[in-house]
């Protein structure tokens, strides 16, 4: 049988969404089929292959990310946001976990592909993230062409550490919670939790994560993201403590997923609040993810968590500076109650993007 899709290939936008980078589709571009559209996705991103060769993958997790956006039904939004994870040499498309890093770039691919007008000086498209069913609010620079249309001004002066250079800032703003993949910011219903011999806090506010102390593992917690890959030890006793968190957290079977998210925490060294390193959850996180970033700060401000000799929290209404591998991350939380009673009131945090490559991609031949 011809494959159309190989021979005429399929309308894809590259785009750089924080310190992450995916292939962004519209759904109608895609079949309707989660399984047909999963098999043609890894073959787009050249999975399983640990170089991802034969596709637009770029070796890591962290590049192997697919955004599917739509027209909303939703009179809340605008635009649909479906995220998914692809495996990089493991054949794995999974929409269990939503990714705010990529989000940033969803806005401006709403406006490129004319599912959003764009106003003179600034567009906001409401979006459903799909993954959650929760609604995020992107904010970000357009301008008037001597045509008259407007588009998106990808250039600005904000620098996010792990991306050189500066670009546009891109608001995203949550109003209160960032979400919930396990329907709750305390998914065990306690701050604290006795996991393989350690004490862990399992927080979700956009991402289920597993706070761990870097002293109870035994290490220092500013160890590089090589160094902490290559402990085997180390990795398997994370991986351990993933999956037994995981049963906790009403998680089920996460043997092949990609959550929750482990993040190990100790004291601020460069003026912020919290040193992170995260295992995403098999390779470390260069940096860290958006809402990963946004359910630390939650979990590390909840009174009583692992974080509560570590932090170094903010004044009153100050950015939590999340310290990562290549810098850190300023996010804005502010909770409300306490112990397991704790909510989420604010979650915000400002991102950039940029289009990279807009055009047809030709999927690779089936295996
Ligand atoms: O937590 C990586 C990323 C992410 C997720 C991951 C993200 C988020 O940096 O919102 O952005 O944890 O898999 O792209």
């Amino acid at each position: 049988m011809t494959d159309h899709t190989t021979s005429r290939g399929i309308r894809c936008l590259l785009m750089r969404g924080g310190t992450s980078k995916g292939a962004f589709f519209l759904a109608s571009d895609l079949p309707a089929d989660p399984e047909a559209r999963d098999e043609l996705l890894l073959r787009i991103m050249g999975t399983p292959d640990p170089r991802q060769i034969d596709g637009l993958g770029g070796a890591h997790p962290l590049t192997s990310k697919v955004a599917v956006v739509s027209p909303s039904s939703d009179p809340a939004a605008d635009v649909d946001y479906l995220f998914l994870q692809l495996g990089v040499d493991e054949a794995f498309v999974t929409d269990r976990q939503n990714c705010g890093n990529i989000l940033a770039g969803v806005g401006p691919f709403a406006v490129e592909r004319g599912l959003v007008a764009a106003d003179a000086h600034r567009t906001r498209v409401r979006i459903r993230m799909v993954n959650t069913d929760s609604l995020a609010i992107a904010e970000f620079a357009t301008r008037v062409l001597d045509d008259g249309t407007a588009e998106v001004d990808y250039d600005g002066e904000l620098a996010i550490d792990g991306v050189p250079g500066t670009a546009g800032p891109i608001s995203l703003d949550f109003d209160d919670t960032a979400g919930s993949t396990t329907g709750a910011l305390l998914p065990t219903g306690s701050v604290v939790d006795a996991v393989e011999g350690i004490e862990v806090t399992c927080v979700d506010n956009g991402m289920p994560t597993v706070l761990i102390r870097a002293a109870d593992l035994g290490i220092d917690g500013d160890e590089s993201p090589d160094d902490l890959e290559a402990d085997a030890t180390l990795t398997a006793r994370v991986e351990r403590i993933r999956v037994a968190a995981a049963a906790r957290m009403g998680l089920g079977d996460v043997s092949s997923a990609s959550i929750p998210k482990m993040v190990i925490l100790s004291p601020p060294r460069r003026g912020g609040a919290i040193t992170t390193r995260s295992f995403i959850p098999k390779r470390v996180h260069t940096s860290i993810g958006v809402l990963g970033a946004l359910s630390v700060a939650a979990g590390a401000l909840a009174e009583g968590s692992v974080a509560r000799d570590l932090v170094r929290p903010p004044a009153a209404g100050g950015a939590f500076a999340i310290e990562h591998p290549t810098g850190h991350f300023d996010v804005e939380v502010a909770l409300e109650g306490t112990g397991a009673e704790a909510t989420v009131t604010r979650s915000a945090a400002l991102r950039t993007a940029r289009k990279i490559f807009d055009g047809v991609v030709f999927p690779r031949p089936r295996l």
